[in-house]
């Protein structure tokens, strides 16, 4: 099999693990990286030993010599690198959060279309093993139909000393977190017809939200609620788990702190440990996001190998990205809002 070629743009906290995670895949490998920071180029230029350097993405871009391109900056750059790519007719991953705004996003996924070119979100959470699980048994059909579930993420941890610019958003815990939480609720029990949040800031050296509660009407006529928060000081540090409760015709699943996943239905009550690898680059509490950023790349490239969509392909993260868009209305206007009217 040939060796893919990656180029990654954004050098920065995150990427570091999708270079360790780019070593493990099979498939491809990373032959050239950009940051407009010459720092940052050299920290990651040599820790990974990567000599093709650029602090110009138009420079990485004219240059070419590779089959994908990884964006690993924040926001405010997808657009234009996304659209790069696009112009280049390179193959693109774009992390999390997609866009700034749904129609930014919209427009990125059209420009990949048009140029015929594979587009994927980093969306990785629905990539961790716990998460993974809890699809499997609700697929092997241990709880009938789910009509009811719960997705939560609530935390103390200090996001800010690693990701300072978390703390100077408007925007914070819907944008950075919640969407991971919306598209794991998408995953597990489908589509969203419409949504109703709240919204609060409790630390005060922040700008942005830091807890908010939303209700979710899935398609299939199941109720959901995502709630999450960086406000909640619990006896036990639950970073970066998600726990998951739900309610089936048939039985319950829960997914616990600590990763237990509890099946009970008319059989009884299962316990299994679906706890994450830690893989040889990781450290806790982080090897549960950081072995989905290996499983979500090596997805790319066996996607790409087949000539398939990706799980989290730019369209498909399009209805995750409208629930971001939806709750920030919802909590602002006080009323609930329909996802469908929005895509
Ligand atoms: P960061 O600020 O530490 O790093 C971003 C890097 O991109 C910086 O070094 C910056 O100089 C560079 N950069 C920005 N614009 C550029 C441009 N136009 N050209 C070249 N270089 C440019 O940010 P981070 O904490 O690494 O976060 C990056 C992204 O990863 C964010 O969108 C964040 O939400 C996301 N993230 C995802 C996960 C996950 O689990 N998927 C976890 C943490 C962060
Ligand atoms: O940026 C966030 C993410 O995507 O996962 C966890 C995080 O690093 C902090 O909330």
């Amino acid at each position: 099999m040939t060796e893919l070629k990656g180029a990654l743009i954004g050098c920065g906290f995150f990427a570091i693990n999708q270079m360790h995670a780019w070593n493990d895949v099979s498939g491809a490998g990373i032959v050239a990286i950009c940051d407009r920071d010459p720092e940052r180029l050299k920290i990651v230029g040599d820790q990974f030993g990567i000599d093709r350097r650029y602090g110009d993405a138009e420079a990485l871009f004219a240059d070419g010599g590779f089959d994908f391109v990884d964006i690993a900056t924040t926001v405010q750059s997808h657009r234009t690198l996304v659209e790069m790519a696009a112009r280049n007719k390179v193959p693109a991953i774009c992390q999390k959060p997609f866009a700034k705004t749904l129609s930014d996003a919209k427009a990125m996924v059209e420009a990949c279309r048009n140029a015929g070119i594979p587009l994927m979100v980093h969306e990785n959470f629905r990539w961790q093993t716990p998460i993974q699980a809890v699809r499997k048994a609700l697929e092997t059909d241990t709880i009938g139909t789910p009509f009811w579930g719960r997705f939560s993420f609530r935390s103390a941890y200090d996001v800010f000393s690693g990701q300072p610019y978390l703390a100077e958003g408007e925007r914070f815990i819907i944008e950075d977190l919640g969407i991971h939480t919306l598209d794991i609720a998408r995953y597990i029990l489908g589509d969203v017809r419409s949504l109703t949040a709240r919204t609060k800031r409790v630390n005060p050296r922040i700008k942005g939200e830091d807890v908010a509660t939303i209700l979710l009407d899935h398609e299939n006529g199941a109720t959901s609620v995502v709630d999450v928060s960086y406000a909640t000081r619990l006896s036990r540090e639950p970073f970066p788990e998600t726990l998951i409760e739900l309610d089936g015709s048939e039985g319950t699943i829960r997914l616990t702190q600590g990763y237990g996943l509890e099946i009970t239905n008319a059989k009884g009550t299962t316990t299994t440990d679906v706890s994450p690898k830690l893989l040889s680059w990781a450290s806790r509490p982080w090897h549960n996001i950081q072995e989905s950023v290996y499983a979500i790349q090596q997805h790319w490239v066996d996607q790409l190998e087949r000539g398939a969509e990706h799980s989290t392909s730019g369209s498909d993260n399009l209805k995750t990205f409208a629930l971001v868009e939806a709750a920030y209305d919802s909590a602002a206007r006080g009323q609930t809002i329909d996802v469908g009217a929005m895509l």
